[in-house]
């Protein structure tokens, strides 16, 4: 299975099914036990100081020896520094969020390094694809944290129309009809988030896995839209009071005050009120905590199984 896809042979891996880099918890124990268990692990740099960073780099080497991917955030004010460990470390694979990345690609593409941005929308895929991107991962709306405008179903289609480079897909998949869903639309690849962070090995908050287990599929809301930047998370106190403040066109300092740590309160301190729990549309599929590699492998097998029958629905 998979031997000629395009993504399993670009990323050395055998399942193509990527971990999405999730800040605060996409750390090196998730990372190492996605890659394990045969997809691709990334660990995400977010806002993480330097130092934190290179610890967990050091130690994703010792918990796994297979390939792995770091995520840089370009809208961090650390992405600079995160660039530079990638280079130092010899990263495998670096992926890209929230911006344009002409940079990376220039500093990390010489030294052997895939880079595989994030995009939301055609123009973007066609013109990191022209800046030498290896694969785009084109993220939908139903996607957590900070998204773009248009859904998986039309971006995955369109992004693989226009563009000859590997497709991974991202938004709304978290099992096997998901990953047919997106193969048929183009890609080659999945990646999820959600479904990952109620791994076994992931390292959040249980009141964040627990919230994410009891949602249901109206549990989300998209907050930041009047600023340019939407952010998805699950509904509560504190997506309420951004929204009221938006409402109110309370100013971008205040807002941005306002939002200041309250991920890491949701993951990390596990404030379900007042945290930003952040999450795709697709949290009501997920319904137990799992180790990765049996999350990996079921939604493979789900996904084969479903490839297999799905001829008998044209009949
Ligand atoms: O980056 C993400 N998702 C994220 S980053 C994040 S960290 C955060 N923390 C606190 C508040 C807000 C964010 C949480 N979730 N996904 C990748 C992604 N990139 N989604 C959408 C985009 C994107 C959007 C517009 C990439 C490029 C782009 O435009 C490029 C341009 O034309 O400027």
């Amino acid at each position: 299975m998979f031997n000629s896809n395009r993504i399993a042979k670009l990323l050395n891996i055998r399942y193509p099914v990527i971990q999405g880099a999730m800040a605060w918890v996409a750390d090196a124990d998730l990372a190492a036990a996605v890659s394990n268990g045969g997809g691709l692990g990334i660990i995400a740099a977010g806002n993480m100081p330097s130092e934190a960073l290179d610890r967990e780099l050091v130690k994703i080497r010792k918990l796994t020896d297979k390939p792995f991917g770091l995520n840089i955030m370009l809208l961090s004010p650390t992405a600079q520094d995160a660039l530079e460990l990638a280079a130092r470390h010899s990263v495998p694979v670096v992926t890209t969020g929230a911006g344009l990345p002409g940079k990376v690609i220039d500093r990390l593409s010489p030294l052997g390094v895939t880079v595989i941005p994030v995009v939301a929308s055609v123009a973007h895929a066609e013109r990191v694809k022209r800046q030498g991107a290896a694969a785009v991962i084109a993220e939908g709306m139903e996607a957590g944290g900070h998204i773009g405008e248009i859904t998986t179903m039309a971006l995955v289609a369109q992004i693989s129309s226009a563009v000859e480079i590997p497709v991974i897909a991202a938004g709304g998949i978290a099992d096997g009809r998901g990953m047919v869903a997106a193969f048929a639309l183009g890609a080659e690849g999945v990646q999820m988030g959600t479904r990952f962070v109620c791994a076994a090995e992931c390292n959040a908050h249980e009141n964040f896995k627990k919230k994410i287990i009891d949602a249901n599929d109206r549990s989300t809301v998209v907050t930041g839209r009047t600023l340019g930047h939407p952010v998805r998370c699950i509904k509560n106190k504190f997506t309420q009071t951004f929204a009221e403040m938006e409402d109110a066109h309370v100013v971008i300092e205040e807002l941005d005050k306002f939002g200041s740590g309250k991920l890491r309160a949701a993951v990390v301190d596990g404030d379900m009120e007042h945290g930003s729990v952040m999450s795709g549309q697709i949290a009501g599929l997920v319904r137990k905590v799992q180790p990765a590699k049996e999350i990996i492998e079921e939604v493979v097998r789900e996904a084969a199984e479903l490839a297999g029958g799905i001829g008998g629905r044209f009949a």
